[in-house]
């Protein structure tokens, strides 16, 4: 049994506002497809973050339906979870994935949360914000028990772990189970493979350079999916990379032989199938840097997509320090000034935060009535000021300590307290 593993595709994201970006993705992914068929596999996973947003554009639903058609035609069925991306945290909104279950697209959800491939049991559930991580820990307990009755067993998830991820992240290692056969996660772009619990880990990365910080990984492990062998004791895993359509180019250039490293780096992109994308680095700068970016744009533009210069003048490069990759960002000052308030307040305002800067501003409401719900106990508290001073006054609304784990029952009401469960009979 081998099946193909990939993640994070984004289709529908145009990088820097440019249409030819997006064409790149929608190109990968095709690429990406046409090699899953070649590799022969008997099914497919996709971790989530299958399109970049909850809301795709008609191109981005086309180009995928496009390579799950092929899929189907060759006889390949696909399981899908939905990512912090492509999924709707609102009450009665259903992820994109759902369109295509007619198509014969396997989406794992709340409700569906597990499959049989054969002797292989795969079970998942969609992307859970930090502020709901007791909601998924409990949902993972569950399916950890369904798993125990099986020989191989794969577990799907679009989460950040904190060994795998600096800050940011719902999941600590302890909180997975550690008796699948194979970890098949998403949300981190960078390619990831270690052994976890009884079985193999795996983060395949994103499949095209979603952001400019993955280059290094992008250089070192190339994008693409991996396809994995359950037949041996332990899963075999195999990397297979996909090209990119675009080069990004990094250089550094030294304002003293402006002249000399543009006529270097023209000479570099000159041949390029396609145009490049530019990030420039110019130090020493001493003069003015309009003049300096006038002259670039006069040798560089028509053979480059797009020009990301940053200038460092001689006297110092504070600039510099503030772009840094790994200096300190809003989400962490938000972390430490709330660390210590209890009742996960911390995370919950990161989820704010994070949804608020990516105008989701529908989603916000039903993160806060969810989190209100699971720390406050009550489950059709309306936010007035009444009903809110009252609750104090019943239940002692701090004493969040007591109050139990969620755990999931499909057929009780208690599964409308899950934020990812919306219109039950879509998902079945
Ligand atoms: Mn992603």
């Amino acid at each position: 049994m081998k099946f193909a593993h990939l993640a994070d595709t984004h289709l529908g994201y145009r990088q820097f506002g440019l249409i030819e970006r997006e064409r790149d993705f929608y190109e990968v992914f095709g690429k990406v497809i046409d090699k899953i068929i070649e590799e022969n596999v008997d099914f497919v996973i996709h971790s989530g973050d299958l399109f970049e947003t909850a809301k795709p554009s008609p191109m981005a639903l086309l180009e995928f339906q496009k390579g799950l058609l092929k899929l189907k035609g060759a006889g390949i069925p696909m399981y899908a979870i939905a990512g912090n991306h492509d999924s709707v945290m609102r009450k009665g909104s259903i992820p994109p994935q759902v369109i295509f279950k007619k198509m014969g697209l396997k989406v794992i959800s709340p409700i569906n949360t597990n499959y049989m491939q054969g002797d292989v049991f795969i079970a998942g559930l969609p992307f859970y914000p930090a502020s709901q991580s007791n909601v998924l820990k409990s949902k993972l307990v569950e399916l950890s028990k369904k798993a125990a009755s099986h020989e191989k067993s794969i577990l799907v998830l679009h989460q950040g772990v904190d060994n795998y991820f600096d800050y940011q992240y719902e999941l600590e290692t302890g909180d997975i189970p550690d008796n699948f056969t194979y970890y098949a996660l998403g949300h981190i772009h960078k390619y990831t493979e270690t052994d976890f619990g009884k079985g193999t880990l795996v983060y395949p990365g994103s499949t095209e350079v979603w952001k400019t910080d993955e280059l290094e990984d992008y250089r070192e492990n190339g994008k693409g999916f991996v396809v994995v062998d359950m037949d041996g004791n332990k899963p075999a895993v195999k990397r297979v990379k996909v090209d990119l359509p675009r080069q990004f180019i990094k250089r550094s250039i030294d304002y003293t032989k402006l002249e000399s490293n543009i006529a270097g780096i023209k000479e570099t992109i000159r041949d390029l199938e396609k145009p490049p994308i530019l990030i420039l680095n110019i130090n020493n700068v001493d003069s003015d840097t309009g003049v300096i970016y006038d002259r670039i744009n006069e040798e560089l533009s028509e053979l480059s997509l797009m020009i990301r210069p940053t200038f460092n003048t001689v006297e110092g490069e504070i600039d510099n320090l503030i772009i840094k990759d790994d200096s300190i960002g809003p989400k962490e000052l938000i972390m430490q000034r709330l660390e210590g308030y209890g009742s996960n307040v911390d995370k919950l305002a990161v989820d704010l935060y994070e949804l608020l800067s990516k105008d989701k501003t529908e989603d916000v409401q039903a993160v806060i009535e969810q989190y209100y719900t699971q720390h406050f106990g009550s489950d059709d508290v309306e936010f007035t000021t009444d009903n809110f001073e009252r609750e104090e006054v019943d239940t002692g609304i701090f004493e969040s300590d007591n109050i139990e784990p969620m755990v999931e029952n499909e057929d009780s009401e208690d599964a409308t307290k899950d934020i990812q469960v919306t219109f039950k009979e879509v998902l079945e």
